[in-house]
């Protein structure tokens, strides 16, 4: 078995302290999150930021802030989020890749999101990839969806995103594609030769199995509150860092090495900064 790349989505948009009170908000907490996150064993933090309010913002100021403060500590692999929040607008949604981070995810496709829906059209994800390309950031395509794959092969053909191809396959968010290792077999198998990925699995359920699920598929491992608040069922997890390194025991039980920030940056290519 390869190297297991773990990445921490240690944030999010939706997630509040109402639903798990150790949830990181301010840029000094994400900061030390994604400290926390590293030493356990990730490579990527994945980051979504909050106004003073705990509302989810796309602020380049805040953006700013925390990239600096998790620099300053670390040298993890900073993924910004362009998704941002239901409802914000491409540009607002696309300002932090204007920060020049290593990566950046790139949503391939419009979809329900619990009781709303989530907007990206192929205008928006050429643009997204365009500007991505303009500042050297590598995308995650995170795909929602069986259709994001192909949403996504469109952008690969049209010579908007290059090799190596990195996706995120997000499964379980409620309207969206569900989670069961078939499902999750089935969209590995869906991408193009040679393609790195990652399983997102949405929920307590869908998080824990499909950490077993990439391991047994040859993808790679998301964790985090973004993706799931609890360490076990029913019991709030301490900290992002507690999940990480219950992922990377996992990884280590079935044979995997834990990937560095390093390993990433080669098996990615990412922008030597
Ligand atoms: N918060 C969701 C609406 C991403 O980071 O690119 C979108 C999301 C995906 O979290
Ligand atoms: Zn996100």
């Amino acid at each position: 078995m390869g190297k297991m790349v773990i990445t921490a989505a240690v944030t999010g948009a939706e997630v509040t302290r109402q639903d798990n009170p150790n949830l990181p908000i301010t840029p000094a907490e994400i900061a030390a999150a994604a400290v926390e996150a590293q030493q356990a064993g990730a490579a990527i933090v994945h980051l979504h930021v909050r106004d003073v309010d705990g509302n989810p913002t796309q602020s380049l100021d805040v953006f700013r802030d925390a990239m600096a403060r998790i620099r300053a500590r670390c040298d993890i692999v900073i993924e910004v989020t362009t998704g941002g929040a239901v409802g914000m607008t491409a540009d607002e949604r696309l300002a932090p890749v204007t920060l020049e981070p290593e990566m950046a995810s790139l949503d391939c496709g419009t979809v329900n999101f619990g009781e709303d829906y989530f907007v990206n059209t192929l205008p928006m994800m050429r643009q997204f990839a365009a500007t991505m390309r303009e500042h050297q950031v590598q995308p995650t395509l995170e795909c929602f969806d069986l259709s994001h794959i192909d949403n996504a092969a469109i952008l690969i053909n049209e010579g908007l995103l290059q090799a190596p191809f990195h996706y995120g396959l997000v499964m379980n968010v409620p309207g969206a594609v569900r989670y069961d290792a078939e499902t999750l077999a089935f969209m590995a198998r869906r991408l193009p030769a040679g393609s790195f990925w990652t399983a997102i699995g949405v929920g307590g359920k869908a998080a824990n199995a499909s950490i077993f699920g990439a391991i047994a598929l040859g993808g790679f491992i998301r964790v985090g509150f973004e993706d799931n608040i609890y360490v076990r069922k029913g019991v709030p997890a301490c900290s992002n860092a507690e999940l990480v390194e219950r992922a990377a025991g996992i990884a280590r039980t079935a044979g995997a090495e834990i990937a560095t920030a390093d390993d990433v940056r080669q098996l990615l290519k990412l922008r030597s900064n």
